[in-house]
């Protein structure tokens, strides 16, 4: 039964929403296919398969009308140079946009249409808009912070992970003279 009318509360000090109702955890062996990296099991071995991201939630009805809300925490690090980073999905419903607000840290939004690609800097204070039909993915530019924000999107959105596997982002985001290169996939 989910409650009408809650509210949560982020604790800055342990990057968590307090309250959540339950958690997804991304470690490198659940995102093996989505970075660039090869040898991304000796990568796997060496890291000791640490976790990439988490999201908390705090779920509503999941039908049109409502609004879903989570919390993504991406831990700073690297897969062979390639920034940790989400997944990154497609809306399945694609009249559905979302809304992330930041709250720690800093880090990009990767926006991808078609053969379009466009990325977006993503720092404490700053909303980025995510249009309806775009493909997104964020990714932890920092060398020692978690990248935080909070989302908000349609209830009815859906998400399609398949695709961007399928029709991988147009860029990788990789370390580079002690900052990040955004570079384009050949
Ligand atoms: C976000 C994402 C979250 C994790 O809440 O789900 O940042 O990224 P992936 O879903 O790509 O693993 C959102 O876009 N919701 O629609
Ligand atoms: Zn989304």
């Amino acid at each position: 039964k989910i409650e009408a009318g809650f509210f949560t509360v982020f604790n800055r000090q342990e990057n968590i929403l307090e309250n959540y109702d339950h958690y997804e955890e991304r470690k490198l062996s659940d995102m093996h296919r989505y970075f660039a990296a090869e040898d991304i099991r000796q990568q796997m071995a060496l890291a000791n398969n640490e976790v990439i991201y988490r999201v908390y939630k705090k779920t509503a009805p999941l039908i049109a009308g409502e609004l879903e809300q989570a919390v993504t925490v991406i831990n700073p690090g690297q897969v062979n140079g390639e920034f940790f980073m989400t997944k990154g999905h497609y809306h399945i419903n694609e009249k559905c946009s979302e809304v992330f607000f930041t709250l720690k840290g800093e880090g990009l939004l990767l926006l991808q249409k078609g053969q379009e690609t466009k990325w977006l800097e993503m720092k404490p204070d700053v909303i980025t808009y995510i249009p309806a039909g775009w493909g997104h993915r964020t990714i932890n530019t920092s060398l020692s912070e978690p990248f935080v924000f909070i989302a908000f999107w349609p209830a009815n959105a859906g998400h399609n992970y398949q695709k961007s596997l399928d029709e991988p982002f147009g860029r990788r985001v990789f370390f580079y003279n002690g900052s990040y290169i955004v570079s384009k996939v050949l």
